[in-house]
């Protein structure tokens, strides 16, 4: 995108027009959000394109361990699913997330096929939507490592991500799935993901609020289009940071 171009797109936030132009300008772009119709679409819109433009290479910031929170909080309401008690009597041994949709590849990882791929530890804040947060520190490996195992093609646009728990279902698009710090991560702390924050995976991707950080990830599916899928719902799709 031209200098022009970009002036012009935050520009238009001040603009009494500015919403619809913000629109108009982002969708020549391809940075309209799934969530762009309805009354908060242009707000939404316009949140996703600016803030696109000027973070896309950037890095959520990394803290020194001295930082590390010493009583993370565990955001959970006790569960019961019977295929998760039964996964974590064995150890998670036989724990599997499948990667489908648009690829030429698709790929059931066990755990130790995620340790075998390159890790990366990084220290971070989980930052929710509520207010709190605290620091830790995250292992697991870049999402694109497994995207690059299962081979995605150029159609797909968003990852959608499933938890064990049914009503956890979030998506990302593919500069956000293919950034380094975006991570399917199993450690915290040096240790093994707890339960109470995700076991035996979860998304880790400091770059959006806590909600986009789904906890027991057994699906990733690449897709081109979110329009059967996203419901809307109380967040936002895109929640940088
Ligand atoms: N499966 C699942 N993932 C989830 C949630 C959840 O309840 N279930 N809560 C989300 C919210 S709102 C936040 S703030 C973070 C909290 O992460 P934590 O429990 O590790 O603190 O997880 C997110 N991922
Ligand atoms: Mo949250």
């Amino acid at each position: 995108m031209s200098l022009l171009s970009r002036r012009k797109l935050i520009a238009a936030a001040a603009g009494a027009s500015g919403l619809a132009v913000a629109a108009r300008l982002a969708d020549q772009y391809g940075l309209t959000p799934p969530d762009s119709g309805g009354i908060y679409g242009p707000g939404n819109t316009l949140t996703y394109a600016s803030q696109r433009l000027l973070t896309r290479h950037s890095l959520a910031r990394e803290f020194a361990p001295a930082d590390i929170a010493k009583a993370p909080f565990a955001k959970l309401r006790p569960f019961q699913i019977e295929a998760y008690s039964k996964s974590q009597a064995v150890g998670f041994a036989d724990w599997r997330i499948g990667v489908d949709g648009i690829v030429a590849q698709p790929t059931s990882f066990s755990l130790p096929d995620l340790r075998n791929l390159p890790a990366r530890t990084q220290i971070n804040q989980l930052a929710c939507e509520e207010g709190w947060s605290f620091i830790a520190e995250w292992t697991g490996v870049a999402l694109s490592e497994v995207l690059k195992v299962a081979k995605v093609l150029p159609q797909a646009r968003y990852v959608v991500y499933y938890s064990i728990q049914k009503n956890w279902v979030q998506s990302i698009d593919m500069a956000d799935a293919l950034h380094p710090q975006t991570l399917l991560a199993y450690g915290m702390n040096g240790a093994d993901l707890p339960i109470g924050h995700g076991a035996p995976v979860r998304m880790w991707l400091p770059r959006q609020l806590g909600y986009k950080n789904v906890k027991f990830i057994t699906r990733l599916t690449l897709t081109d289009s979110l329009k059967n899928l996203y419901k809307g719902g109380n967040y936002s799709w895109y929640a940088g940071i």
